[in-house]
């Protein structure tokens, strides 16, 4: 327990170190999290395509093997770094950190990280984002988010993907997303489908939203940065 205790407290101290970086660039920086296959490249390629033209987006892709993922994002013109992971199960903030001096994202702009596919451990490591999105397709059943709380419990936001199967199935949406409300009372929901783009627009505006207040919150704290440099100045003349 106590190794576990070092390697969490380890992770945190560098995921703060991310965190201020993102802040100092006024970078709105999300972790999709979800198990393997619930849509999270798809969702991101979408992404990219509507809103890159408006807003800087890179990307930092997660994966145990293969540069499959990055290769997918960088067909649309971004910026792609991937993290081979080998026998580990999730990305953790020292990572984050080293793919973020390759990837070098512009200031103001949107870094989207997409952790290895596991509803399990990606939980407990922060990686330095402003959110966790939890991505869960409705191929998976109603009950994961009260089979793997944690996730839940530590996302901000959670995207029902492939709605456009509902027809063909027999899901209910509103359970699921009672249950993941039963986990966590405060997680905002999102139900779409990357592929057909039904319910993308909502998705957008959440992105535009953060990046705006990323961006505000860096303009806010440069005056105060300037006033510091302009009373050493003072102080030293
Ligand atoms: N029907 C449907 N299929 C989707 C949707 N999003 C992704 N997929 C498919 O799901 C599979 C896994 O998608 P992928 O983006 O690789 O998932 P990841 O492992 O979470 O990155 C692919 O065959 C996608 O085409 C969606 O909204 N609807
Ligand atoms: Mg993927």
């Amino acid at each position: 327990m106590s190794v576990e205790r070092d390697i969490l407290a380890k992770n945190d101290r560098e995921a703060n170190a991310n965190r201020r970086e993102f802040s100092r660039l006024g970078i709105f920086a999300l972790n999709l999290v979800s198990s393997p296959g619930s849509g999270k490249t798809t969702l991101l390629v979408e992404t990219i395509g509507r809103l890159g033209g408006e807003l800087p987006i890179t990307v930092i892709e997660g994966d145990q093997q293969t540069s499959n993922d990055a290769e997918r994002i960088r067909a649309t013109g971004a910026k792609a770094v991937q993290v081979n992971t080998g026998k580990g199960c999730h990305l953790d903030a020292h990572m984050v950190g080293h793919a973020l001096e390759r990837l070098a994202p512009a200031a103001d702009s949107v870094v989207m990280i997409e952790n290895v596919g596991n509803l399990v451990c990606p939980s407990a490591f922060d990686l330095g984002e402003a959110h966790k999105v939890v991505v869960l397709s409705v191929t998976e059943g109603e009950d994961k988010p009260l089979k793997y709380p944690d996730m839940f419990a530590a996302a901000d936001l959670m995207i029902l993907n492939k709605c456009d199967l509902l027809p063909h199935l027999a899901f209910d949406a509103a359970l699921v997303e009672a249950n993941a409300r039963r986990v966590n009372p405060a997680i905002e929901i999102l139900r779409l489908s990357a592929t057909t783009g039904e319910g993308m627009d909502a998705w957008l505006a959440w992105i535009r939203g953060g990046a705006v207040e990323a961006r505000r919150r860096r303009a806010a704290a440069a005056p105060r940065a300037q006033g510091c440099a302009c009373a050493e100045a003072a102080a030293k003349a």
